[in-house]
């Protein structure tokens, strides 16, 4: 098992049956004439962490920890986005419209694709989501369980959307999570550092949290 310092309290996990999560760094969100642009944000925000989410996915593929992208996105025909969905953007900058990166959201356009530097390898799972969710509408749950993984270490955008989501989801099926402050970014600092306030809240109630030192030290160290 490997310990690390963490938020409420130490964090143990085994790399054997732990998963790396990194969730929806597709250009759709961090890329100028995407989703995240079109829904009236400042993508450059999300730009500051990539540096610490390579070192994360790094750190994972030499440990030989299993590693999971997910994006959002949506079938070209939009039979699984909801109307309330769609009706959330401006006119003209609506799931399946056309923008500079191709349909916005929708799975296969240049938007949807994840950012060049964390591409995903060979071995590496890709997890299409329709909603903020990974576990929603995907099969993950019945891969993971098979794969005998209990533990998640989560990285992505944003911190209180797809993350927090996913960490929720994760934490009602039983898994044992863990988010890297340095790793993930909102679109509103403040609502980030209240994500990260309100998962180790009351003991743990969704989760851990961490910094990316500590898990790298605790990853190269031997241990006992
Ligand atoms: N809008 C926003 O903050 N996030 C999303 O729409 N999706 C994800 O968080 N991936």
């Amino acid at each position: 098992m490997i310990r690390l310092p963490a938020k409420p309290s130490a964090f143990s996990f085994d790399p054997a049956r732990t998963a790396l999560v990194i969730i929806d760094m597709q250009r759709d969100f961090l890329e100028p004439g995407g989703f995240g642009a079109a829904l009236g944000n400042d993508v450059s925000l999300l730009q500051t962490i990539v540096p610490a989410v390579e070192s994360l996915l790094a750190l994972a593929r030499e440990q030989g920890m299993l590693v999971i992208h997910t994006r959002e996105s949506h079938l070209a025909d939009l039979s699984d986005c909801p109307a309330a969905k769609r009706e959330g953007g401006a006119a003209g900058l609506r799931i399946g419209d056309p923008g500079p990166m191709g349909r916005i959201l929708v799975r296969g356009e240049p938007g949807n694709q994840i950012i060049p530097s964390l591409a995903p390898i060979a071995g590496e799972w890709v997890i299409d989501k329709p909603g903020k969710g990974m576990f929603y509408a995907t099969g993950l749950g019945d891969r993971l369980a098979a794969q005998g993984i209990e533990y998640l270490i989560f990285a992505g955008v944003t911190t209180e959307v797809c993350v927090q989501t996913s960490m929720r989801e994760a934490n009602d099926r039983g898994y044992r999570c863990l988010l890297i402050e340095e790793a993930t970014e909102s679109y509103f600092p403040t609502f980030k550092q209240a994500t990260l306030e309100m998962i180790v809240a009351q003991g743990g109630i969704v989760g851990h949290t961490a910094q990316l030192a500590a898990l790298s030290a605790a990853m190269n160290e031997e241990q006992p």
